[in-house]
């Protein structure tokens, strides 16, 4: 197949796990998208996205506010949020994993600049953040709980080690390096003070300085903040101290809490720290947070964060789905936090919930043509609300006054095709399916498929390794069924915790054909989800489907009061940039003038009820014609099990359909009785 995008250079991504002794996988050094699904989207972000967001950080003072700090003003600065620098190195790492394909001379000359004007900017001991260099000198590490110094170093520094790794450029990495010995004199081990920072992140960053340094002092420093947190050093603040995770030591703490993304970023920073030193209550602590995640506070998009006041991930079964907050740099910090779980473990339900989580409540927030973004990601909405725009509302802006998701948007589509394929130590694991080419030097596949449309996965074999390897592909939990052929033989392996393991002497040009079943799946909640108790969720392959306005005018979203029937309508191309619907038929009620009065009446009256029919989409598509209600839970009191499955022949299923047992392995969820 033709390939879309330029050929890259081999290479580490954001994670290199070259030095870890106890990594199970370690990223593919081949790897590239190109064509498909998630290829057009990295060739939009390459066009549209980046040079947008050039834009949009001069129109927005991002870039003016470093300007006023290398000419040592004090006055001036542009918004009100300490960590606007972050939204520029943010943008500068997207440019630069992008440029793995070739570089943009107009966005490569822009970085060139802003590398020379941070150069500048920074002060003669390595301090860097213009907000307390031209907002409120004097103050530099004092505001720790808010400040977000550490925060913006981290960002800087995973800017510095992207432009590092792709085109090998110093210049960035010693701003970098001399901010880190800033933060060490005044934070480090034998700094000034004993303080972390109220956001983490800078973890994560300095484990992989050390990663791609070699000095270790980076990861001794990112080990100590993360020694000293969970002992009460930032305070209660305004929301508690377990807001920022500031509450428990962290190798105690077994519960995921507080600020949806600083809690994600410091797992991130926890994982990453275990894989470099080995020391496994990291690991333990971190699996078992995950998993206090995914079974009590994950929405089905795979979107964390329930509430909006403090962006926290509240309580277990918090599940709200029209006050969902659902951050998009959550769903981003998820990604990046069960990536780091899957090469430390190799268990496969961390892959699925990175799939879940991509395809649903990360992508939801970044429009389709490319010029907007979504901070918040809910399940409902109730009607247009034209008034709502900004970082709270549902709809796309092009930018936000707190912008921390867009341009962590393009760096995760930057670089996600180092998310894709594995090393293990006898082969390769692929474990989410994106058209292109993956491997190492030895072992190279190439990738070619029309998922999540379709379940047909061909895997060609371009470079084989001598002697037997692995090809291990991921299950996902909810693919009941998979078959798979190699060179049109049915392969005899059978799955095993969620991985097809094909072990051959392989050949350049053999053919491995996996098919995941795809069709519509009726989905229930945890009944201590009190919000969408009653209700069902359509799913098919990895997309969560929603009902939209702009596809059922005539039929009040807020008024179906239970599913009778559901198919799949086949694909169309020409609709959201090609998608696959599904046809619901739905009762509705018709409550006519009854809201006039009072929503509440004896039980066994209800309204009117007539049998119509609507179209649901996925849930990633939503909201890119005109501005409308929404919804991805439909009432439906009835068992589905009866209602859907006995009439149409779809299945029924929860998620995690695969379950960790005590021991750490995954087993198959055993289907209720009844169940097909
Ligand atoms: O504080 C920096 C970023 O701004 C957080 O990660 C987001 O939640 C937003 O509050
Ligand atoms: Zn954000």
């Amino acid at each position: 197949m033709a390939s879309d995008r330029p050929g890259a250079l081999p290479g580490h991504g954001p994670v290199d796990l070259d030095r870890s002794s106890v990594a199970a996988l370690r990223p593919a050094t081949v790897a590239r998208l190109d064509g498909g699904f998630w290829g057009g989207r990295a060739t939009q972000n390459s066009e549209v996205r980046i040079p947008d967001g050039a834009t949009r950080l001069r129109d927005a003072g991002n870039v003016t506010n470093l300007e006023l700090a290398a000419a040592r003003k004090t006055a001036g600065y542009r918004g009100d949020l300490p960590f606007l620098d972050s939204d520029v190195y943010k943008w500068i790492e997207a440019a630069a994993w992008d440029a793995r394909h070739g570089t943009d001379p107009a966005v490569e000359r822009i970085v060139v600049e802003l590398v020379a004007l941070l150069g500048r900017a920074q002060e003669p001991d390595g301090y860097l953040q213009s907000y307390f260099q031209v907002h409120r000198p004097g103050e530099r590490f004092v505001d720790l709980q808010w400040g977000h110094d550490l925060y913006c170093a981290g960002h800087l520094v995973q800017a510095a080690i992207a432009r590092a790794r792709v085109l090998g450029d110093r210049d960035l990495l010693e701003v970098a390096e001399r901010f880190v010995s800033a933060i060490a004199d005044e934070l480090g081990p034998d700094g000034r003070r004993v303080g972390i920072g109220g956001h983490p992140e800078v973890e994560m960053a300095l484990v992989e300085l050390y990663r791609h340094t070699g000095n270790v002092s980076h990861l001794e420093l990112a080990r100590v903040l993360i020694d000293r947190r969970g002992h009460g050093l930032l305070g209660a603040g305004r929301f508690g101290s377990a807001y920022w995770q500031d509450d428990v030591p962290v190798r105690e703490a077994i519960e995921a809490r507080g600020h949806a993304v600083r809690q994600l970023y410091l797992l991130c920073g926890v994982v990453d720290t275990y894989l470099e030193t080995g020391e496994e209550l990291l690991l333990d602590v971190a699996e078992r947070q995950w998993l206090d995640l995914v079974s009590r506070k994950t929405y089905l998009t795979g979107g964390q964060g329930a509430r909006h006041t403090d962006e926290s991930l509240g309580d277990g079964f918090e599940l709200p789905p029209d006050r969902a907050y659902c951050e998009t740099c959550a769903a981003i910090g998820s990604v990046m936090l069960s990536w780091r779980l899957l090469l430390a473990t190799g268990r496969a339900r961390y892959a699925d919930l990175i799939e879940r989580t991509l395809y649903n409540g990360f992508l939801s927030g970044a429009s389709l043509d490319g010029e907007g973004y979504r901070y918040v990601n809910p399940l409902q909405v109730r009607h247009a609300r034209a008034g709502v725009a900004g970082d709270q509302g549902p709809f796309f802006s092009p930018w936000f006054r707190c912008a921390c998701c867009p341009p962590n948007v393009m760096r995760l589509l930057a670089s996600l095709e180092h998310y894709v394929c594995a090393r293990r130590d006898d082969g390769l694991a692929l474990h989410q399916y994106m058209s292109g080419e993956f491997g190492d030097e030895s072992f190279q596949v190439r990738v070619d498929t029309a998922y999540p449309y379709s379940g047909e996965v061909i895997v060609d074999v371009t470079r084989a390794p001598a002697g037997e390897a692995a090809l291990a592909l991921r299950v996902p939990g909810w693919a009941q069924g998979t078959s798979a052929s190699i060179n049109g033989e049915p392969v005899t392996e059978r799955g095993e915790g969620g991985w097809l393991l094909l072990r051959r002497t392989w050949r350049v040009d053999d053919r491995v054909r996996l098919e995941l079943p795809m069709h519509v799946r009726t989905t229930r909640a945890d009944d201590r989800v009190d919000a969408v108790r009653g209700a069902l969720a359509l799913e098919r392959g990895p997309l969560v489907y929603c009902l939209e306005e702009a596809d059922n005018t005539g039929v009040s979203l807020d008024e179906i009061v239970s599913v009778a029937a559901t198919e799949d309508e086949g694909h169309d191309p020409a609709l959201l940039g090609g998608v696959t619907t599904i046809r619901v038929d739905v009762d509705v009620a018709d409550h006519g003038a009854d809201h006039d009065w009072w929503s509440y009446g004896a039980v066994g009256a209800h309204a009117p009820i007539g049998r119509r029919t609507v179209v649901a989409i996925p849930f990633y598509a939503w909201g890119n014609r005109t501005l409308g209600a929404m919804r991805v839970w439909i009432p439906s009191p009835a068992d589905p099990k009866q209602s859907i499955a006995a009439s149409r022949g779809g299945a029924t299923t929860t998620w995690p359909d695969r379950r960790p047992t005590a021991d750490g392995r995954d087993v198959p969820r055993e289907r209720p009785e009844g169940e097909e």
